[in-house]
């Protein structure tokens, strides 16, 4: 008998035998061949495109073979793997990342300097991976780098995209959608692998085992094949290369070659394209739900894959599926991939044959869900009608979910026939929908939200009876984090060179608790000067991408106002914008003489609404609109300029951030879950203008409350404010009135463009308390420009800021998540390749 191999055999450890020499002819050469075999060029006839593309092939092939001995390491010891299921992957771009992560930026920098190129300009010519749209596809990337870099056997799973999010361009001030073509250049940080690809069917009927109670036939004509696509995750400082893997529609066998001969050419390629779009186009939707059939499609598809993927390589050990929740542990993130669940219960009964209560205990001990917003408009709902027909077997097993469900409550609370209707995964609606959020929480045995306080409004609202029901453990916070490496050590290089002078060593990227020896250096007079340059140089950065993305000229040595997210009217840039008309109004009103006195200030905008948003839209132009007539006011100058930065994505970001002053996260009270920019402004040495909701709480708690300007009424009171505002008129303060009359007497334009805006807010029952907070927002800039103004306590803010954010790295959250949802254990690859 051999023996099973154990984490503690040598005969797996070392894999530094295998590593590809780091010596600078050996990268030398793997970049030339890659020139002259990968893309047929020699090192005097290529420009910075190739430059890229060859240095990242050959960064990409030791990206490859470190995925392989991690995964093979992984299965070999038997590690329980994680899969962290996610409609959306918002990377951004791969090589400085990766170069950082092997730690060979300088080597690849020298070999590219002898072949005549800049190693920053190599770095510019890749595109966004943009499979995302905010915050959640975002969160999804840092924690499969946090899961990487932490050696956590765990993978991402997701849809490659054909089309990612959007292009935004500004058109006459207005946002106009272009296709994200970012597969029209070589990919070099994916592997396809046609050898892994599942089929997946859609409609079609059923047919009943008369033998078994709970299994089915599931006949259909229609099937796809989904095809796996890896893309490997670099692990920083480990040897550990993390993995996602992406779905395709693969529609070779789709084409009809009887079609074709007849001279029925649209006919021969109907069918191709037919799937093809199943995996064509990210939904640029956030924070809301379409209820779109294909959006339907496409969620099946991953989650069909996913699944059988997941339980094909659980098959491999050939352990009996009883201990698949011993060997995974699959997260949902949030309700989109929430298919997975009656999918997994379809394989188990009808292809492995297993009882139904056998399954659902397999199910529901494998499944966790997260959960990211409280707005009602994002909440998944299908309609059981369109259920049935596309998957009919699924709505089948979730009515019996629901079922034994239902019956589990009617016997802990008998006869109590309200709570049967509010907490059925099926809604009496007609047609009646089924609540995707339900299903994943009946389906899961934790779930959790994002940020203390969101966790505990979901206790209170969406999940009120559950916790009744199931308990109130079963229910817990993940406070989010951002990855150190990305969002500090590539994005912000100078100050990342300040915190590794003070910590001794760079270790702080792998393990952030070590930055709280910055607060020793608060008095330190020459280290505050440098700290106070590098954040001046991050400005002058952005002033240049400023005005090369918006030929808008400003100065680094203004204040720096940033509000880059989404546009979404609970985040409020209307409010923002309002008040900067107000601030445009009061500089009118002044003599030159005060002017001059007045703090110089810049205030940068960044989002994309979502195609579909009216609204948000109009926010965008009057934005541009303001900005136009600001920006022109020669009386006005340098004294205040606004900016929108068109087509916001990660690597906007990524010079965005580490350049701003005060950075606005100003959601209505008990709207936004978490944020997540918040926390990375803060970690760059930026100061927060917030309301009192989501991370901003923690954030303040972690940093004291010295370090934050908080403003605006509190979660619990909104209730009350909303329901006194459906019965009577806002009372505008004189502040908001002014910037109201200022937009009418057509200051910005035609005032009629603009009127929805303002009637949101005075005749639509101001939904998002504008005219509630508008004071205390105005006071609160005012309290930052007195603190910027006093720029010794301005610095001590922020490095004392920088020092207490620990708490917020994804390492932190990786780990929590491991330890308290997973039963997950840091699997290292081991060797002395590094
Ligand atoms: C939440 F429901 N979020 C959704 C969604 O559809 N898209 C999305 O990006 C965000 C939240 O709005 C958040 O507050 C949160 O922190 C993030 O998910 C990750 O949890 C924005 O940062």
């Amino acid at each position: 008998q051999p023996k099973t191999p154990s984490k503690e055999d040598g005969e797996f450890r070392d894999y530094s035998h295998s590593e590809i020499a780091r010596d600078a002819a050996t990268i030398k050469n793997s970049v030339v061949m890659h020139l002259a075999a990968t893309f047929l060029r020699t090192p005097s006839n290529i420009d910075s495109a190739h430059a890229y593309l060859a240095s990242a092939f050959s960064v990409r092939d030791r990206l490859l073979q470190r995925w392989n001995l991690t995964n093979e390491y992984h299965d070999k010891i038997g590690a329980k793997r994680v899969y962290y299921m996610s409609l959306e992957f918002l990377i951004g771009r791969t090589f400085d990342n990766a170069l950082l992560a092997l730690q060979l930026r300088d080597e690849y920098a020298n070999v590219l300097g002898d072949v005549g190129f800049r190693l920053e300009d190599a770095i510019d010519e890749e595109r966004d991976a943009a499979l995302g749209n905010g915050g959640l596809g975002r969160l999804a990337a840092c924690y499969v780098d946090s899961m990487a870099c932490s050696n956590y056997p765990g993978w991402g799973y997701g849809l490659r995209y054909k089309y990612g999010m959007f292009q935004q361009q500004i058109i006459n001030g207005y946002q106009v959608e272009a296709p994200d073509c970012w597969l029209d250049s070589p990919n070099p940080w994916e592997l396809p692998r046609p050898d892994i690809a599942y089929p997946v069917k859609f409609y079609g009927h059923l047919v009943r085992d008369p033998e078994h109670e709970h299994r089915y036939k599931w006949e259909s004509d229609v099937v796809y094949d989904a095809m796996a696509f890896d893309v490997p995750v670099p692990g920083y400082g480990t040897n550990n290369v993390g993995n996602i893997r992406l779905w395709s529609c693969k529609t070779n066998t789709l084409f009809d070659l009887n079609k074709f001969n007849a001279g029925d050419y649209q006919g021969a390629t109907g069918g191709q394209v037919a799937a093809q779009i199943l995996t064509d186009v990210l939904y640029p939707n956030d924070n809301t739900n379409e209820g779109k059939e294909l959006r339907l499609r496409q969620e099946y598809l991953f989650c069909s894959a996913t699944m059988q993927d997941i339980l094909a390589r659980f098959k491999k050990s050939g352990k009996p599926l009883s201990e698949l929740p011993d060997m995974a542990a699959i997260q949902l993130n949030d309700t989109h991939p929430t298919l997975g669940i009656p999918e997994m219960m379809r394989l188990l009964l009808d292809e492995e044959g297993l009882k139904w209560d056998e399954a659902w205990d397999i199910t529901t001990r494998t499944f966790a869900f997260t959960n990211h917003t409280v707005l009602p408009e994002a909440m998944e709902k299908w309609p059981v009608p369109m259920l049935d027909k596309i998957l009919p077997r699924h709505m089948g097993i979730i009515y019996d979910i629901n079922l034994y469900f239902l019956q589990s409550v009617e016997k802990k609370f008998p006869g109590d026939r309200e709570l049967l209707r509010s907490i059925s995964v099926i809604e009496e609606s007609n047609p009646q929908q089924v609540r995707m959020a339900y299903l994943a929480c009946v389906g899961s045995h934790k779930v959790n939200g994002v940020a203390a306080i969101h966790s505990d409004i979901i206790k209170q609202t969406i999940f009120k009876d559950f916790v009744r029901v199931q308990g109130a453990d079963k229910f817990i916070n993940k406070t989010n984090g951002v990855s150190p490496r990305r969002w500090v050590n590539e994005c912000n290089p100078d100050m990342s060179e300040l915190i590794t002078e003070v910590v001794g060593d760079r270790s702080w990227v792998n393990d952030l608790s070590k930055i709280k020896v910055l607060e020793e250096k608060v008095d330190d007079k020459d280290f505050c000067k440098r700290w106070w340059d590098a954040k001046q140089k991050n400005k002058g950065r952005l002033a240049e991408y400023i005005l090369s993305t918006t030929g808008i000229k400003v100065s680094p040595n203004a204040l720096f106002d940033v509000q880059v997210k989404r546009i979404h009217e609970y985040k409020r840039q209307l409010m923002n914008i309002l008040g900067v008309v107000y601030r445009y109004h009061r500089l009118k009103q002044m003599t030159q003489e005060e002017r001059d006195k007045e703090l110089h200030r810049v205030v940068i905008f960044a989002g994309k609404a979502a195609a579909g948003y009216w609204v948000a839209k109009q926010v965008i132009k009057l934005i541009n609109s303001v900005a136009e007539v600001v920006n022109s006011d020669e009386e006005i100058g340098d004294v205040l300029k606004v900016v929108f930065i068109p087509d916001y994505s990660v690597t906007a970001a990524e010079y965005i951030i580490p350049a701003s002053d005060i950075s606005q996260h100003i959601s209505t009270a008990g709207t936004e879950a978490s944020g997540t920019s918040n926390m990375k402004f803060v970690l760059n040495g930026g100061i927060i203008l917030g309301t009192v909701d989501g991370a901003n709480i923690e954030i303040g708690e972690e940093i004291g409350e010295e370090q934050i300007f908080f403003f605006g009424c509190l979660a619990h009171e909104v209730e009350d404010f909303r329901h006194y505002l459906r019965f009577h008129q806002p009372k505008p303060d004189t502040a908001l009135q002014t910037a109201f009359d200022m937009i009418q007497r057509n200051t910005f334009g035609d005032a009629h463009i603009f009127q929805p805006l303002i009637d949101a807010v005075m005749r639509g029952g101001d939904v998002y308390l504008l005219s509630v907070d508008f004071p205390s927002y105005i006071e609160a800039h005012k309290a930052v420009e007195a603190a910027y103004r006093q720029r010794d306590e301005w610095v001590t803010k922020s490095i004392l800021s920088v020092s207490r954010m620990a708490k917020f790295s994804s390492d932190r959250a990786i780990q929590e998540y491991a330890e308290e949802i997973w039963n997950a254990e840091p699997v290292p690859v081991r060797g002395s390749i590094i």
